[in-house]
């Protein structure tokens, strides 16, 4: 073995250890380059006589040949490699199973807002809809809350921009009534001419169910909490036609004949006698205990007046309740801040 073959070993095996593109190209610098041993053996050749040159300079090129085409091999080795690795990092088994969407549900609030939306609509109640940015004048002035009640202060009511020198305003609504004002106006502008004429106006029944927000929160009041409201308007409506629709909701809504209701004396500005509404199981966990429902009453003549009709002719009843304790009696769930969490494992038992 001479030189030159000992030198295309060398080469062999530095490029054979060359573990990159990058490294390669600085092996090959040291054979092929500038100052490599091939291009010195090549400058080397200056001081041989003719003969010699030829011999010498075919061997010294067929080497530089050798080199170059292990450089050209090693090359392509490892840019299949480099292909191959990418290949494998990038592989898709299309052979496998898709993977599943989990299937949504309707939150367990949505379900008790639908419940009510059911039970209402037989027994022939229209569903309202309304802004939750409201007009002062709607959320309070019209429900004969006056300037001075607490629910108006800054302490327990949201309130979007100050009050303008003419008194409107706007507010998170602290109640779901402010839609049931806009229907009940609607309701008697649509029937002015008959009213007009001193013909009857059919009956308003109405329910309006929606997010409300106040200033509250512990582990039974959330800032954002849910209210359905009812009213119901004509001429001749009265308490037992409440007591009998509350019968009729609680009984659907529970899926229980086995239940007791009650009214007791209260107050609310927008009603007048007012009362608030109980309900106890006959049977089950909640055996025998009286659970508070809703708050109801005979409309206030003010407000039956600012609807846009004669008091001495139209007479009726409102009722508000909580959808959000509602679902917990429903469910048994004892903490309100579960429902607005978003925690899947809590929402997912629902489905
Ligand atoms: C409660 C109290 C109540 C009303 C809401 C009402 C609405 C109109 C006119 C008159 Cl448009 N009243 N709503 C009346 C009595 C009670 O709710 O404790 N809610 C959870």
């Amino acid at each position: 073995m001479n030189d030159l073959d000992l030198l295309v070993g060398a080469a062999q095996a530095d490029f054979a250890a060359a573990a990159t593109p990058a490294e390669l190209e600085n092996a090959k610098a040291r054979y092929l380059g500038k100052a490599g041993q091939v291009t010195e053996l090549l400058k080397g050749m200056g001081a041989l006589s003719h003969e010699e040159k030829k011999t010498r300079g075919a061997e010294i090129n067929q080497t530089k040949q050798r080199i170059e085409s292990l450089l050209t091999e090693r090359r392509q080795a490892l840019a299949e490699a480099e292909l191959q690795a990418q290949l494998k990092a990038e592989s898709l088994d299309v052979s496998l199973p898709g993977r599943q969407h989990g299937m949504g549900g309707l939150h367990p609030v949505s379900r008790t807002m639908e419940r009510i939306e059911a039970i209402f609509g037989s027994m022939g109640f229209e569903v309202a809809d309304g802004p939750e940015i409201e007009e002062d004048w709607f959320n309070f002035t019209a429900l004969n809350t006056p300037a001075d009640h607490p629910a108006r202060s800054m302490h327990d009511t949201f309130y979007v921009d100050t009050k303008a020198p003419d008194g409107s305003g706007h507010l998170l609504r602290t109640h779901t009534s402010p839609m049931q004002v806009r229907h009940a106006v609607q309701h008697v502008k649509r029937h002015a001419a008959a009213l007009a004429a001193g013909q009857a106006m059919p009956e308003i029944r109405v329910i309006a169910p929606g997010r409300t927000y106040r200033v509250d929160s512990d582990a039974t009041h959330s800032p954002m909490f849910h209210q359905c409201e009812g009213l119901w308007i004509g001429e001749n409506v009265s308490f037992k036609d409440l007591k009998a629709v509350f019968a009729d909701f609680f009984r659907n809504f529970f899926e229980t004949d086995d239940l007791e209701i009650r009214f007791r004396p209260s107050f609310f500005p927008f009603t007048e006698p007012s009362a608030e509404v109980d309900i106890a199981f006959a049977s089950g966990p909640l055996k025998g205990r009286w659970l508070e429902v809703a708050g109801s009453g005979q409309v206030h003549p003010n407000v039956v007046r600012n609807f846009g009709l004669d008091p001495e002719r139209y007479i009726g009843f409102a009722f508000g309740m909580g959808p959000d304790r509602l679902t917990m009696l429903r469910y048994g769930v004892n903490d309100l801040r579960l429902f607005f969490d978003g925690d899947l494992r809590f929402l997912s038992q629902f489905k």
